[in-house]
C-alpha cells in the first residue's frame, strides 16, 4: 500500500516505526525500552487499525449512500484464531511491519504470538463463518457479521497424565486492540413475563409482551479486511450488560454480594461459549445466549434500513439473513414480532417480508445434534415468540394437508413441534419452513438432506434445498501460513495466483518435472523441520523430519474416527515388531483435538492416543520407524503451523456423517495427500484431484445403511480379521495402561456390541489403504507429484468460489 500511497519503502517503514511508537507510549503508555512482546503486539494492531478505521468507515458511508444490498451473517461461532498477520498481510503491510520492528530490535515472530487466539468458536462451524467474513470482504460484498462477544471462548486443554484437562480461556483478559466498543450501539433484550392481548377498534389483535427482565446488549466492531484491503466489513458483536449494574437498595442495606449477583446472572450471557460440538448444549443458558444475539442484531440491522430506507417493506431487496446452523432461527419468530407488535405491519406480509429475508445453512445430520427445545422451557423465556411459531406452524401444515390430503402421516414429520418424547420445538423444521433457501455444505451432504433429515419437508417445498460446498481463505490458509510454498507458486504460476486461485493450476503444466518435484518437497521438509521444534518444545518427543507425517486434526468424536487410526496405529506397530528387519516407512502419527468436556468416550480416545505413544515411542525395538505424538490445545494458530507441514491428511469419518469438513480441504491445498473415506468434501476433492492422487478406502453411505439394517455384526467383522481382533484384544485388556487393565474396555465392548461408527467394518480396508500409502511414499516421484497434483487442483475450494455462489444464488447481491 506504500505503492499505492506513492512514497518509497523507506519512508513507509520509518512511518509505520512512528506509528508503533506513538502507540507504544500514548495508548499502551509505555517505553519502548521496557515493553513486553505484547505491548508490542497491542502497539502494532493499534497502528494499523488506524489505518483500517478509513477504509471501514469509506465502506460503510458508501454502502449506506448506495442504498446496497447488504448480507448479514448471524452465528453463534465465529474461529477467527490470531489477527495480526492476518490484518497486516491483507493491508499489504506485513514486510514494512516486520522490517519496521526489526529495526527497533524487535522480533516480529514474538509479537505475532503475543497475540491471544480468539477461539470463539468450536471446529468447523464456526472456522469456517470466519473464513467467509474474510472472503466477503475480499468480493467488496458489504456484510455485517453478526455473533457473541464471549469472555471466554473455547476451553483451553491441557493434557495431564494423558488425560485432557479443560481450562478457561481468557483471550479478553487484557482486552483486544482490534475493536471499536459502541458504547452509544444499546438495545434492550427481553426476556419471560407474559403476553396480553387486545382487540383494537378495527377488530384485530394486538399483543403486548410484558417481559420480567430486560438485559442490555452493547455493541464491539470488529473491522475485517478483505484482501488487499480494498474492503473492510464490521464483526459485530454484542456483550450482555445489566440495566442496573449495581441495585443500590440492595448494595446499601449491605448486601453487596446480592446486589452484585443479578449482574453475574446477566452477564453469564456473554460469558462463555458452549464447549459443544455435534452433541446439542440444550441448557437455558444457550436458548437465553441465542435469543440475545439475534435480538440485538434484528433490532440493529431492523433500525438501520428504517433509517436508509424509511419503511421495512423493502427489507427482503436490501437484506440477506443467513443463519449459520439454526442457532440463530429464533430470529424468524423474532422478526416476525418486530414487524407485527412493533411496527404494525399485517401477519401476511410481515410473512412476505420474513421467509424471503433468511436462508439457512444445515452443518450436520447426526440426529442428537439437531437442536430441539422443551416447550415449557422455551414458553417461559419467550412467549410471544411461542405464540408465533403456533402460528406459523399451523398455516404452514394447513397448506400440506391442503396440497397431500391423503398423507396425514406426513403432517408429523414436517410439524415444528416434536409430539413424541415430550413435547419440543425443532429448530430445523422452523428455519426450514422461515427461509427461501436451505442449504447443505457438499454435494453428499445436501442429497442426503434431500433424502433423509429434511425429506418430506423438501417434498413439500421441492425448490429450497441448495448445495453449498464449504471452502476456505487461500489468504489464512495459504499465503500466510506458508510463505514457503507460496513463493514457489508465485514464481512458477505468477503473481496472478494471489488473486485468482486458478492461476494455481498451472502447477500441472510442471508436475513431471523432477527439479519442481525436488522444490515442492524442499519447501515441506522445511516446514516439517519447525513443526518437529514445535513438536519437542510441547511434548519433549523427538520426531524425525524425515518421515511421514501423518496427521488427523480435528475435534474428537467418534463418528470422526480417531479410534480408527489409533487401531490401525496398534496393528502396525505390532506389525513392525513382529517384522523389525522389512523395508517399514518412517512414519510420525499426530494427533490433535478437544474433546466436548462432557464427552466421556472421545476423552477416553484422547487418553487412548497419549498411552499409546507413551507406549510407542518408548520402544527402542521400533528404531524410530513409528512415533505417535497428541499435541495438546489445537486451535487456529496450531493449525497453522501442522498443516505446512502434514504429508497425509486424515479423513476417516463414517459415510455420511462428516457433513463436509474444511481441514481436508486445508491440507491438500498444502500438498498432503488424503487417506479417506466417500464422505462430505472428500468426494469433491477426490474428483478434483483425480483417483490416483487420494487414498480412498471404506464403506459407501449406502453400505453403511445396509449393513447397519442387514449386518454383518461387529462380531463378524471381528472374527474375519485376525488382526483386529488382536488389536481389540490388547487394547480392552490393558497392553497400554497396565497401571489400569480395564480403562479401555467401555470403548473396545462399544465396538463389540454396538459400532455405530462402523470402526470394525472398515479397519482391513483402512489398513490396506495405509499399506498404499506406505508404497507411494517409498516411491518420491510419485508422492511429489501427487502431492503437486493436491495443490495444483484445490482452486475450487478457495471460500471466494463459496462466497460467490451464495451472492449468485441465495443472498442475490453483487459480487465485487
Ligand atoms: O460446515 C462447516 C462444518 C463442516 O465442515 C463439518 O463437516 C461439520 O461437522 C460442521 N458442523 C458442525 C455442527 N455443529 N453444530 N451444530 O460444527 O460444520
Amino acid at each position: 500500500s506504500f505503492d499505492a500511497e506513492n512514497i518509497s519503502e523507506e519512508q513507509a517503514i520509518a512511518d509505520v516505526k512512528s506509528a508503533i511508537l506513538n502507540k507504544m507510549s500514548l495508548a499502551v503508555g509505555k517505553d519502548a525500552a521496557y515493553a513486553t512482546d505484547r505491548d508490542w503486539f497491542v502497539a502494532c494492531a493499534l497502528a494499523i487499525r488506524d489505518r483500517i478505521a478509513h477504509r471501514f468507515l469509506a465502506g460503510k458511508r458508501s454502502s449506506t449512500s448506495d442504498g446496497k444490498k447488504r448480507v448479514y451473517y448471524l452465528s453463534l461461532e465465529f474461529l477467527i484464531g490470531r489477527q495480526l498477520t492476518d490484518v497486516l498481510s491483507n493491508m499489504e503491510m506485513l514486510d514494512v511491519f516486520k522490517h519496521a520492528l526489526g529495526d527497533l530490535g524487535v522480533d516480529y515472530e514474538r509479537v505475532r504470538n503475543a497475540e491471544p487466539d480468539a477461539a470463539l468458536g468450536n471446529g468447523g462451524l464456526g472456522r469456517l463463518a470466519a473464513c467467509f467474513m474474510e472472503s466477503m470482504a475480499t468480493l467488496s460484498i458489504p456484510a455485517y457479521g453478526y455473533g457473541i462477544r464471549y469472555e471466554n471462548g473455547l476451553f483451553r486443554q491441557a493434557i495431564k497424565d494423558g488425560w485432557q484437562q479443560e481450562y478457561p480461556e481468557d483471550w479478553l483478559a487484557f482486552g483486544t486492540p482490534w475493536e471499536f466498543s459502541r458504547s452509544d450501539v444499546i438495545y434492550d433484550i427481553k426476556f419471560g413475563g407474559s403476553v396480553e392481548t387486545n382487540r383494537n377498534d378495527a377488530g384485530s389483535m394486538r399483543f403486548t409482551w410484558h417481559p420480567s427482565e430486560v438485559v442490555h446488549a452493547v455493541a464491539y466492531d470488529t473491522p475485517i479486511v478483505g484482501w488487499r484491503g480494498k474492503h473492510v466489513n464490521p464483526l459485530r458483536l454484542w456483550a450482555a450488560h445489566t440495566m442496573d449494574p449495581l441495585r443500590l437498595e440492595l448494595f446499601n442495606k449491605g448486601d453487596h454480594v446480592g446486589a452484585l449477583s443479578d449482574q453475574a446472572r446477566v452477564e453469564s450471557i456473554s460469558k462463555v461459549l458452549y464447549p459443544s460440538d455435534e452433541t446439542p448444549a440444550g441448557q437455558e443458558l444457550r436458548l437465553r445466549q441465542e435469543y440475545f444475539f439475534v435480538s440485538a442484531s434484528l433490532q440493529d440491522l431492523v433500525n438501520r434500513h428504517k433509517r436508509i430506507f424509511g419503511d421495512l417493506y423493502s427489507l427482503p431487496d436490501r437484506a440477506a439473513i443467513q443463519l449459520n446452523d439454526t442457532h440463530p432461527a429464533v430470529a424468524i419468530p423474532e422478526l416476525m414480532r418486530i414487524l407485527i407488535d412493533e411496527h404494525g405491519l399485517p401477519w401476511d406480509e410481515a410473512w412476505r417480508i420474513t421467509s424471503n429475508t433468511f436462508s439457512y445453512t444445515n452443518h450436520t445430520l447426526l440426529p442428537e445434534a439437531l437442536e430441539t427445545w422443551p416447550l415449557p422451557l422455551f414458553e417461559r423465556l419467550l412467549p410471544r415468540h411461542l405464540q408465533i411459531i403456533y402460528f406459523i406452524n399451523s398455516l404452514h401444515l394447513e397448506g400440506v394437508k391442503a396440497a397431500f390430503p391423503n398423507e396425514p402421516a406426513l403432517l408429523s414429520s414436517v410439524s415444528v413441534i416434536d409430539e413424541q418424547g415430550g413435547r419440543r420445538l425443532r429448530m430445523g423444521q422452523l428455519a426450514f419452513i422461515g427461509s427461501h433457501t436451505i442449504n447443505g455444505v457438499s454435494a453428499l451432504h445436501t442429497d442426503l438432506m434431500r433424502a433423509t433429515t429434511f425429506r418430506d419437508l423438501h417434498r413439500v417445498y421441492p425448490n429450497r434445498i441448495q448445495n453449498k460446498t464449504n471452502g476456505i481463505t487461500f489468504r489464512r490458509w495459504l499465503h500466510q501460513s506458508n510463505p514457503g510454498l507460496t513463493g514457489l507458486l508465485r514464481e512458477v504460476c505468477g503473481d496472478e495466483i494471489l488473486d485468482n486461485p486458478e492461476a494455481i493450476h498451472r502447477l500441472m503444466e510442471h508436475a513431471d518435472d523432477a527439479s519442481l518435484q525436488e522444490r515442492i518437497s524442499k519447501v515441506k521438509h522445511a516446514n516439517k523441520v519447525a513443526l518437529a521444534r514445535l513438536i519437542a518444545d510441547r511434548t519433549g518427543v523427538r520426531v524425525d523430519p524425515a518421515a511421514l507425517f501423518d496427521v488427523q486434526i480435528k475435534r474428537i468424536h467418534e463418528y470422526k474416527r480417531q479410534l480408527l487410526n489409533l487401531l490401525e496405529t496398534v496393528a502396525l506397530y505390532d506389525s513392525i515388531r513382529a517384522n523389525p528387519t522389512k523395508d517399514w516407512v518412517p512414519r510420525v502419527k499426530i494427533f490433535a483435538g478437544k474433546a466436548a468436556a462432557s464427552y466421556v468416550n472421545a476423552k477416553l480416545i484422547i487418553k487412548l492416543a497419549n498411552d499409546i505413544a507413551r507406549v510407542v515411542n518408548g520402544d527402542p525395538s521400533v528404531h524410530n520407524l513409528l512415533k505417535v505424538v497428541f499435541l495438546p490445545n489445537y486451535n487456529v494458530s496450531l493449525a497453522e503451523s501442522i498443516i505446512p507441514a502434514a504429508n497425509l491428511s486424515e479423513q476417516i469419518s463414517t459415510a455420511g456423517m462428516e457433513a463436509s469438513g474444511t481441514g481436508n480441504m486445508k491440507l491438500a491445498l498444502n500438498g498432503a495427500l488424503t487417506i479417506g473415506t466417500i464422505d462430505g468434501a472428500n468426494i469433491e476433492i477426490h474428483d478434483h484431484v483425480g483417483s490416483e492422487n487420494i487414498f480412498i478406502f471404506g464403506l459407501t453411505t449406502p453400505e453403511v445403511e445396509d449393513r447397519r439394517a442387514n449386518g454383518p455384526s461387529a462380531q463378524t467383522s471381528i472374527a474375519n480379521s485376525p488382526m483386529l481382533g488382536q488389536v481389540l484384544d490388547a487394547v480392552g485388556d490393558g497392553r497400554y495402561s497396565p497401571e489400569d487393565r480395564g480403562r479401555f474396555r467401555p470403548l473396545v465392548d462399544g465396538l463389540r456390541n454396538n459400532d455405530r461408527y462402523m470402526v470394525t467394518d472398515d479397519f482391513d480396508s483402512y489398513y490396506a489403504a495405509q499399506r498404499r500409502v506406505d508404497e507411494t511414499w517409498a516411491k518420491p516421484d510419485v508422492w511429489n507429484r501427487a502431492a503437486i497434483a493436491n495443490i495444483a487442483n484445490m482452486a475450487w475450494f478457495s471460500s471466494d468460489r463459496t462466497i460467490s455462489e451464495y451472492a449468485e444464488q441465495i443472498w442475490k447481491v453483487p459480487v465485487g
